[in-house]
């Protein structure tokens, strides 16, 4: 089925006016415990988890919709090697500043080390078989990871975003997405970020000059299209 376009701002979403489940995917990007569960990550940083554990219902509902039309369904995780051979220096010495070491022992096992409980994916969210997950040592899901690779190969140009954070991961990765010429949607509703303040400036920063990244909408908009889509072709 082609969908039409999504109410989103600052252009009705998908630039050239339709989209499908064969050429769309929706990335769920480091809903991990390490960022939005207690004892990882993001909590040892002292941040405000309600601010990260906001977006997990709204993903859950769109899940609920996207994942039987056939809509490809990528997660991501954020974490390193347990030897730490892909950890750059600065990035531990940044994080043990603020009292949240990467590699270091926490309270969910080694923080953002791949295999460790907090590294691991919120059972509220987690993959069904035959998803898609892409792990990654970078804030970018495109940097030293096979992402690309998997769009090209199944076809797809229309990206949904979703995940924490909204100011770091999502948008980097929107960032490397919008350069690689996929056409992306932000899901405000389905993103948050450890500042309520830095998730509002990282939706203003798409809307700049005509939709600089892509464009912005809520999950909302996006089953309202999906729905009266349907209900026009029953
Ligand atoms: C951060 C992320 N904020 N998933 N990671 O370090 O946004």
């Amino acid at each position: 089925m082609t969908y039409s376009t999504v109410a989103a701002e600052p252009y009705p979403w998908p630039y050239n006016g339709s989209f499908s489940a064969a050429d769309t995917a929706l990335i769920v990007i480091d809903m991990q415990t390490d960022f939005c569960g207690v004892g990882g990550y993001v909590d040892k940083m002292g941040y405000d988890l309600s601010l990260t554990r906001a977006p997990i219902a709204p993903i859950q509902n769109l899940l609920k919709v996207v994942r039987p039309l056939g809509f490809t369904i990528i997660h991501t995780r954020e974490g390193h090697r347990p030897d730490l051979s892909d950890l750059p220096a600065n990035k531990r010495w940044r994080s043990r500043r603020i009292g949240a070491g990467i590699g270091d022992d926490g309270p969910c096992g080694k923080i953002l080390v791949r295999g460790e409980p907090g590294w691991d994916i919120i059972p509220d969210l987690a993959p069904l078989p035959g998803e898609i997950i892409i792990d990654k040592p970078g804030k970018g899901s495109f940097c030293a990871t096979d992402l690309e690779l998997i769009l090209r190969t199944r076809g797809i140009s229309n990206i949904l975003l979703s995940g924490i954070t909204t100011d770091v991961c999502v948008h980097t990765t929107m960032r490397e997405a919008n350069d690689r010429g996929f056409e992306c949607l932000l899901l405000q509703d389905c993103c948050g970020a450890t500042d309520h303040g830095n998730h509002l400036a990282a939706l203003h920063m798409v809307k700049m000059q005509g939709g600089v990244f892509g464009a912005v909408a809520s999950s909302t908009d996006v089953l309202a299209t999906l729905a009266s889509t349907q209900r026009a072709a029953a």
